[in-house]
């Protein structure tokens, strides 16, 4: 029998929202602060909570991961060539491009898709100065082999930890890891501030830097250091990342609840491969839901199944396709690479509804879809692709 159309939409992700009452009682302090944004009581207290989350006092906060990032590497002083990988959000590259930084695109690794560290050794010219790694969908990026790398090579090592919020390799937090890394708190994170973007850092020096080109450069109110630009977090956001923080754990537990159901009832479905479990000494975050769709086993592409679900109310999204280096304001880009995992990730990747609010009931009916959709695709003996 096919399976029954959800009612209601059923999307990638859905933000956690903390209880009301709570988010009222802090709305109300602000009220009385009569203090929304540059640098407020609730974002000092939020970057506080977060500083002791990361061990560090190298944390900077931020009106989104995008500018943190472009900000990031600008005090940094990053420039000419950057290697970093084709399979990711846009925003990695359009923070290398406004600085004038020339994205140097080279292949993944097929268990992962995090950058594959001999493609990155290939790549090094004599203008290279960083490696921007990202840890896609929370996965942890092959740290010691990069970290070796950039060492050898004398290149600044920078993650792009947006989907890592979280996540810890040894009991030791992602962030500790190569010489920045920056998180985005945005609205479609597991942990979020609605909008928000976090840098953490090794250098303590970087931290005046960052501070004064995310508020235009001021030193003083009459002296402005540097042409910086407006990036700060607000109170509501702080507000809210504090309220959200509260419930990590829990929102963790229900995507790594989520995370089992799907592998178990997807497990014996031809042409469904999941990542493989991640070493013991990982803590995962489980932030999202990636599968590879293989058509010839499946007996359905990919974009047929993406489609296909959208019949049930099922918003599946194909992140991240197309590569980065395939989108037309990067397409220009010479590219040495011929990238063969990263383009066949790409054309079978699909990210499955995954949120901390969605009922293990409504993963079992969504799986159902799937593995209606396969014997149906087989039955008929024709690809719908
Ligand atoms: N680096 C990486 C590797 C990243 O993935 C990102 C962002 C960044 C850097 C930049 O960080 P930020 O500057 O964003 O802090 C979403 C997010 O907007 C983006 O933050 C995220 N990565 C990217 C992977 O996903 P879209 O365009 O796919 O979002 P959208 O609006 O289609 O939302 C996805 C689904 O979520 C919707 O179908 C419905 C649901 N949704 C969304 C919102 C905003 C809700 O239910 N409620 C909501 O409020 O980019």
């Amino acid at each position: 029998m096919p399976p029954k159309t959800f009612d209601k939409p059923i999307f990638v992700t859905r933000p956690f929202l903390p209880p009301l009452e709570e988010f009222t009682e802090g709305v109300k302090e602000i009220w009385d602060n009569h203090w929304l944004t540059n640098n407020g009581p609730i974002v000092q207290r939020f970057s506080r909570e977060l500083s002791n989350y990361y061990e560090t006092d190298n944390v900077c906060l931020f009106n989104n991961g995008t500018l943190a990032l472009q900000i990031g590497l600008q005090g940094m002083g990053i420039s000419g060539e950057v290697i970093t990988t084709p399979f990711t959000f846009v925003a990695t590259s359009h923070a290398l491009y406004w600085n004038k930084i020339r994205p140097v695109f080279v292949d993944i690794e097929p268990d992962y898709y995090t950058l594959n560290p001999s493609a990155v050794e290939a790549a090094i010219t004599p203008w290279t100065t960083a490696i921007l790694a990202v840890h896609v969908y929370g996965f942890p990026c092959r740290l010691n082999a990069l970290a070796d790398i950039a060492r050898r090579h004398k290149l600044a090592l920078i993650y792009d930890a947006a989907h890592a919020f979280g996540v810890s390799v040894g009991g030791r937090p992602i962030s500790h890891f190569g010489d920045m890394s920056m998180f985005s708190f945005h609205a479609t994170k597991l942990f979020h501030s609605i909008e928000g973007g976090m840098l953490t850092f090794r250098d303590s020096g970087l931290k005046q830097t960052f501070d004064y080109l995310k508020n235009f450069g001021f030193k003083s109110d009459i002296e402005v250091v540097m042409p910086g630009t407006n990036a700060k977090m607000n109170e509501m956001q702080a507000l809210t990342g504090i309220l959200v923080f509260k419930h990590l754990d829990r929102l963790v537990e229900c995507s790594r609840q989520i995370d089992a159901t799907y592998r178990e009832c997807l497990k014996d479905v031809p042409g469904i491969k999941f990542p493989p479990p991640l070493p013991a000494d990982v803590k995962y975050n489980f932030v999202y839901q990636p599968i590879e769709v293989d058509e010839e086993q499946f007996g359905m592409s990919r974009d047929a199944l993406f489609e296909t679900l959208k019949k049930y109310n099922i918003f599946s999204r194909r992140y991240f396709y197309p590569l980065l280096c395939d989108l037309t304001c990067y397409r220009s880009i010479a590219i040495k690479d011929p990238l063969l995992t990263a383009r066949r990730v790409s054309e079978r990747i699909l990210c499955l509804p995954s949120y901390a609010d969605l009922a293990v009931d409504d993963v079992v009916r969504i799986s159902e879809s799937i593995v209606f959709l396969q014997k149906q695709s087989r039955l008929a003996g024709v690809s719908l692709g």
